[in-house]
């Protein structure tokens, strides 16, 4: 499984007992992002066409508006013929918002040892159907340094060529290009490639860096991020999506994201706490955020944010 990025999730809270009369019960889904975060269930049960554990009723009720497959694994099971022969993956798993599928660049490279890359890739892609497709990247650890981050800068755009040629269907997907590079400052726009490891001040700069060079008029996407620290201030940064097994993985081990940091929920000191998760927000994980910048309370959002997670100030 796709290991996670940072050492430092958010940090875990113990709350006091509940006073007399509180607790209040309140039905919140907990820990399932919303908005413009994507679904990813590398892995997981999407191979079998489907999120784990929860129906598609259910996501379109909480605002899910896209939901990320990965190609390599659709190609093993079902298989993209399969799925190309009953009508596409928006069919086949009956999905009407939007599906992203990543190419699976990272899988291939490593269990194939490289072995013989073809435009395949995004022909399984173009069978597939989702809405936006990934370019197959060369993807390695950002802790790793010298020239084979070069070189995977190097293939990766060798190989955005390749799938740009090789995309049947432009008019209905969206071929997205990823930028590779590492942390070097001189190589790298890297939005792709990031959240392997590195130290943080490394990971925001890069951001930092890609978000100044791409167009501010596409959607600019970190890929593998991620906590939700790290969503907002790439957000403050100018990204605009992220996908990550985190908020859903960690909720299905009973883990919950709150505006101070995370509630074990299985801890023998929430066994009789009658309080809802969150009694100041309804909403999903990202929503808020979302909102705040619809309707231009960002730096606020921002502030409240920081202070709840950070109350000592660091
Ligand atoms: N490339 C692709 N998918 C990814 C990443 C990448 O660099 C990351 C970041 N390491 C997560 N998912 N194709």
């Amino acid at each position: 499984p796709p290991s996670f990025p940072f050492s430092d999730p958010p940090p875990e809270l113990s709350r006091p007992p509940p006073a007399k009369g509180e607790g209040e019960r309140v039905g919140v889904v907990q820990g399932v992002p919303a908005s413009y975060f994507l679904f990813d269930n590398k892995g997981c049960d999407f191979t079998l066409g489907t999120i784990k554990g929860l129906t598609n009723n259910q996501l379109e009720e909480i605002g899910c508006q896209i939901i990320l497959g990965n190609t390599y694994h659709l190609a093993l099971r079902p298989g993209a013929e399969l799925i190309d022969d009953l009508g596409g993956l928006h069919k086949f798993m009956n999905w009407k918002r939007a599906l992203l599928t990543d190419s699976g660049g990272f899988q291939m490279v490593s269990l194939l040892h490289l072995a013989d890359i073809t435009e395949q890739g995004v022909t399984f892609q173009n069978k597939i159907g989702a809405d936006i497709i990934m370019a197959l990247d060369d993807v390695v650890k950002t802790t790793i340094t010298g020239p084979r981050i070069e070189e995977a800068m190097y293939r990766t755009l060798r190989w955005i060529d390749r799938c740009i040629a090789a995309h049947k269907r432009p008019d209905a997907q969206n071929l997205f290009g990823i930028v590779q590079g590492g942390l070097d400052p001189v190589l790298s726009y890297a939005i792709g490639g990031l959240a392997g490891g590195e130290d943080k001040d490394s990971f925001w700069r890069v951001v930092a860096q890609c978000t100044a060079a791409l167009p501010e008029d596409k959607p600019r996407y970190v890929m593998g991020v991620g906590y939700p620290l790290d969503i907002v201030v790439c957000s403050a940064l100018g990204a605009d999506m992220y996908d990550c097994v985190y908020p859903t993985r960690t909720a299905r081990f009973g883990t919950a994201l709150v505006p101070e940091g995370v509630l074990r929920l299985k801890n023998q000191a929430m066994a009789n706490d009658e309080r809802p998760i969150d009694s100041t927000c309804t909403c999903m994980l990202s929503k808020d955020l979302h909102t705040s910048i619809v309707e231009g309370q960002f730096p606020e959002f921002v502030q409240r944010f920081l202070r709840a997670q950070f109350p000592k100030g660091n």
